[in-house]
């Protein structure tokens, strides 16, 4: 009998051998948590997994949960619905608790769709609380913040919970059940929030508009701990701008170096928070690969999308970053909700211009509102018709909407001609994101 059982649905959408490394790093801060207070836990991972669904009946059978809980993306909700029937068809008094991206941002979609109570934002500390209110008893639900359920068929939302803000009182996620089971398993969260408002992104409404942080000390301990007990040498920071406080990137690049660590690792970040001198700094701490989300080669649209970066200080950082000898890969987005023919055009060449000069890897995707952004609540104003909530369309390959100046079809056709550039760039001055990552032993992938 296992008291709760975390679920990561699988994805609406194919799950590429990349994105199956990492482990849920959500998931197992709340599993360790749990474990802390007592419970036992256990987890499911289906894309990881590669199981279908229909073999949870089965689990469910083996674990005999008392609470299931769900991690939810956009692409993932229609298969956590599915998982909430499943439980209620097999023990309508398994308690099902929705968490998550998407159910942070659309909770009573939740609640009407199956799941007997929503966690909005932070999950550890809720779904304690859940957990003792419902097994042992102790306390009320409607005490617990941060929650929304369903109370005599109306929707109650409580008072919302306030963000952890001593993130070193966290326990480690719970490793001894990661390691092994996941390729890349050293993924590591330094510090939660973003201090940026750009209007395509859905961060804000799990971790705030703050940069909270986990102290140095605390961050190496857990890089020790991965690299000693566990044998990991290959890692990634998962903060949404590992270098935003560019002092404490530094101190944690001195730490890796005065351990002697031999270790290699990528992170996030922004063109206009690195410098010349910290990257070489993260290089010779084993930085491998710099992820930059720069969206968009027209500083119109940049400004637009409240990106807070230009063109130009995208070039220079990526100049930077390629004689520092780390690679870069740049994120793109077509069909912003001001794009236009001729954006889309500039995009298309500052991608070449940074494959041919930087060997940069890219990726693009089609710009899509996610429930959580500015763009999903505000997509009237900012003149996007959204004509599909169909969530499994919501996969950075499907427009979703006409804007003012492109139509659906017209974002998708620039979309796919964006592609061809990049494959072709990629082959005419000879880059490979898969042969570049390998060869950096980056993603020493077991599969
Ligand atoms: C790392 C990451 C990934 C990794 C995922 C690794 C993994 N296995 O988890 C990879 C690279 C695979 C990935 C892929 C994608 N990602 Co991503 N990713 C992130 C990122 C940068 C960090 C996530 C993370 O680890 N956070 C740290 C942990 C501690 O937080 P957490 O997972 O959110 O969990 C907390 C709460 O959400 C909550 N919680 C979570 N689950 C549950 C469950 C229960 C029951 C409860 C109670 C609470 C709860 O409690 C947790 C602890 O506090 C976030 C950005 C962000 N700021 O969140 C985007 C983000 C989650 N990704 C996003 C997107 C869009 C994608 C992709 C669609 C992108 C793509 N081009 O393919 C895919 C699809 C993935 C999917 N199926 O959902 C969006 C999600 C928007 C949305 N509404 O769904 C985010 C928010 C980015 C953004 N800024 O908009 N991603
Ligand atoms: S896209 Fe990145 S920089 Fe912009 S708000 Fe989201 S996490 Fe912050």
């Amino acid at each position: 009998m296992t008291d709760v059982f975390m679920v990561v649905p699988p994805p609406g959408i194919p799950w590429n051998e990349t994105s199956r490394g990492l482990p849920p790093l959500g998931i197992s801060y709340i599993l360790s948590v749990l474990a802390q207070g007592g419970f036992s836990t256990a987890l499911s991972d289906f894309p990881m997994d590669c199981t279908p669904l229909s073999d949870l009946e089965l689990i469910l059978q083996r674990e005999k949960p008392k609470i299931v809980g769900v991690y939810v993306s956009t692409i993932m909700y229609r298969n956590a619905v599915r998982i909430a029937k499943i439980v209620k068809n097999q023990n309508p008094d398994i308690l099902v608790v929705f968490g998550g991206p998407h159910s942070s941002a659309l909770p009573h979609e939740s609640l009407n769709d199956g799941a007997d109570i929503v966690v909005r934002g932070e999950g550890e500390y809720a779904m304690l609380e859940i957990a003792k209110t419902f097994i042992r008893g102790e306390g009320q639900i409607n005490g617990i913040a941060g929650i929304s359920y369903k109370k005599d068929g109306c929707i109650i939302d409580n008072v919302s919970r306030d963000f952890i803000n001593d993130l070193d009182m966290l326990p480690f996620p719970l490793y001894d059940t990661l390691i092994g089971k996941y390729p890349i398993c050293g993924s590591m969260v330094t510090g939660r929030g973003c201090p940026y408002h750009c209007v395509f992104c859905a961060g804000k409404n799990i971790f705030g508009g703050k940069y909270r942080f986990r102290s140095v000390d605390n961050v190496f301990e857990e890089i020790k701990l991965l690299y000693d007990k566990y044998g990991l040498r290959t890692f990634c920071f998962v903060d949404d701008t590992f270098t935003a406080v560019p002092k404490r990137a530094e101190a944690i690049c001195n730490r890796i170096l005065q351990e002697h660590l031999d270790v290699a690792w990528w992170c996030e970040t922004r063109a206009d928070c690195i410098t010349k001198d910290l990257l070489e700094l993260m290089a010779k701490a084993g930085c491998k690969q710099l992820q930059y989300g720069v969206e968009s080669g027209d500083n119109g649209v940049l400004r637009d999308i409240q990106k807070g970066t230009t063109v130009e200080m995208v070039e220079r950082a990526v100049k930077s970053t390629f004689e520092a000898g780390i690679l870069s890969r740049c994120s793109f987005m077509i069909g912003h909700h001001s794009d236009t023919s001729e954006s889309v055009g500039n995009t298309m060449q500052f991608i070449e211009k940074l494959i041919k000069e930087y060997c940069v890897t890219t990726v693009v995707g089609i710009n899509t509102p996610f429930p959580g952004s500015d763009t999903f609540d505000h997509a009237n104003e900012l003149g996007m018709d959204i004509f599909s909530k169909d969530w499994n369309k919501y996969n950075f390959s499907t427009p979703v909407f006409n804007s003012k100046y492109l139509s659906a079809q017209q974002i998708f056709s620039y979309f796919e001609q964006t592609m061809t550039l990049i494959k072709n760039s990629n082959k005419q001055y000879g880059v490979n994101d898969k042969t570049h990552r390998v060869a950096q032993g980056l993603y020493a992938l077991k599969l």
